[in-house]
């Protein structure tokens, strides 16, 4: 049993000053279910004041800051996070249960890059321009100039917490807009490190607000239905996304979301099979599955069924399940024993319809206190009906359905069979085939013989139940500032 008594207080930032909340809740880490930190909760009261000192910031001299002095400071942030890398990976290991190693490779070096690329991006984003013929023949020149949005609302999940929080950050930095994030109650850490980052590399007093707490009734709702906000970017469940739209419609806030999937993947009988199975299994169980991209349904053209689920099944169970921070751990718990509780209920709903658990399917047991931890097996199902619950609901855990398919059309047609629509992946070495099948995919995303490569200036976003609008690039860029157009006559 952990020493609550001795635990660090998580605390919410509030116009250049860390200040606590009206009530305290648990961090903790899903590993051993350790708490490791307690974390003050934002009222209705301190979520005003943030707002309050974000409008304040927009106001004042930030809201005229020019784009070399925000540029500027965005690098600087990002050297302020790899100054204290290794206090980030561990901050973000210990709140998800991700490994260590993942988060050394993948989360921390993205934050810094996601401030590196928009501080790039906003020095050369062009504007437009042209000359416009007037009905009396002469000249108009028209041309757009590029202003903040104002007051923008962050709020962000607990499976990538820095990564994505950063990620819609640094560009509402670099358009000039004031923030208030809100991060997942699961993971508190790493915003709060960076909160630190942000005083100490100069962000004026305001300009950056971060609030701790929940979602409906807490913190979360407070924010996007406060009336002084004028952006609200969030990344989570499409059901949450629903319930911030309802609190964003009265003052008509432009909304920016990212949500949940239900991603296919359909690998060809031509594909380079050792490519497949080392990359599109960490399309399956990379981050313990809890990566929106991640692909739960996989279509395997029928003559290589029999290897690819065997094959599968290999990586699967090669997979080392261990302590985060330990060098060689590939696979963490998941985020806390309710969602485990929730993805063992699919495990359950599967066996109870008669789908084959090819391998998985449980809980793994250690003989340590990892026991009081929310690990599970990696987990590979066949045989389930395609409009079977385990085959249409995002479970958000190391699972995947496999199901045969005889044609392309129909491997398309599968694919596409969902309420979702964020991101898919093809493998075959049929180039023809690949641009063609790739246009066809309902989704924001296609990847094709590769998964989760990215680069920071293209469209990231969904359709469907996945989420409304794209970041990305000039896509971020456009969402996080309002253009004001200019059209003067030029007389003559
Ligand atoms: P969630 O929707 O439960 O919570 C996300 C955030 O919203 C948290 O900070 C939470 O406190 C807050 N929240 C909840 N209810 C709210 C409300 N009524 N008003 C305001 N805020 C509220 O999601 P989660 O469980 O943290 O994350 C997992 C989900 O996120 C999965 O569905 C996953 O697919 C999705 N996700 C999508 C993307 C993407 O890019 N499309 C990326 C990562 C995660
Ligand atoms: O890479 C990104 O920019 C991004 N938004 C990834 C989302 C991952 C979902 O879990």
């Amino acid at each position: 049993m952990s020493d609550v008594s001795q635990s660090p207080l998580l605390r919410n930032f509030v116009d250049g000053r860390f200040v606590s909340g009206e009530r305290e809740f648990d961090d903790v880490n899903p590993a051993d279910g350790t708490v490791i930190a307690r974390v003050t909760e934002a009222g209705a009261q301190l979520v005003n004041d943030a707002v309050i000192a974000a409008r304040k910031a927009v106001l004042g001299e930030w809201g005229r800051s020019g784009v070399r002095q925000r540029a500027a400071l965005l690098y600087k942030i990002a050297e302020g996070i790899e100054a204290r890398f290794d206090e980030f990976v561990r901050a973000e290991s210990d709140d998800t249960g991700k490994p260590r190693a993942l988060a050394s490779r993948l989360d921390v070096p993205r934050a810094a890059a996601n401030f590196r690329a928009f501080a790039d991006l906003i020095k050369t984003a062009p504007l437009e321009a042209f000359d416009t013929e007037t009905p009396d023949g002469k000249l108009a020149l028209n041309y757009a100039v590029r202003k903040p949005v104002g007051v923008v609302a962050i709020i962000t999940p607990w499976n990538l917490p820095l990564l994505l929080l950063t990620w819609k950050l640094a560009p509402a930095l670099a358009c000039g807009n004031a923030i208030v994030v809100k991060p997942s109650e699961e993971t508190p850490a790493s915003a709060t490190l960076l909160a630190e980052v942000m005083r100490d590399a100069g962000v004026p007093n305001g300009v950056f607000n971060l609030v701790h707490g929940f979602g409906e009734g807490s913190t979360g709702e407070y924010l996007v239905s406060h009336p002084d906000i004028n952006a609200v970017t969030f990344t989570g469940e499409s059901r949450t996304g629903s319930a911030i739209m309802k609190a964003c419609a009265p003052g008509l806030k432009s909304v920016s979301f990212e949500l949940g999937g239900k991603n296919p993947a359909i690998v060809f009988a031509d594909c380079d099979r050792d490519e497949t199975i080392a990359q599109l299994g960490d399309g399956i169980f990379l981050n313990t599955g809890q990566v929106c991209l991640c692909a739960e349904r996989v279509y395997v053209e029928r003559p290589i069924l029999e290897w690819f689920v065997s094959a599968m099944k290999r990586k699967a169970e090669s997979l080392k399940i261990g302590w985060p921070a330990e060098n060689d751990t590939q696979l963490g718990p998941l985020i806390s024993t309710p969602h485990r509780e929730k993805v063992l209920s699919y495990f359950r709903m599967a066996r109870e319809l008669g789908a084959t658990i090819v391998t998985g399917g449980g809980v793994p047991e250690f003989g340590d206190a990892r026991d009081h931890g929310a690990y599970v097996q990696p987990t590979i199902l066949t045989g389930l009906p395609e409009s079977s619950c385990c085959v249409t609901d995002e479970i958000f855990g190391p699972v995947c359905h496999v199901a045969p398919f005889d044609a392309e059309e129909q491997a398309v047609a599968m694919a596409n069979d969902t309420k979702y629509g964020l991101a898919a992946s093809i493998w075959t070495n049929d180039v023809k085939r690949a641009h063609r099948v790739a246009r066809q995919m309902n989704v924001g995303i296609t990847w094709v013989n590769c998964w989760f490569l990215r680069d920071l200036r293209t469209p990231f976003g969904g359709v469907g139940l996945s989420g409304i609008g794209r970041e990305g690039g000039m896509h971020s860029l456009n969402f996080y500032s309002e253009l004001n157009n200019i059209c003067i006559k030029i007389s003559g």
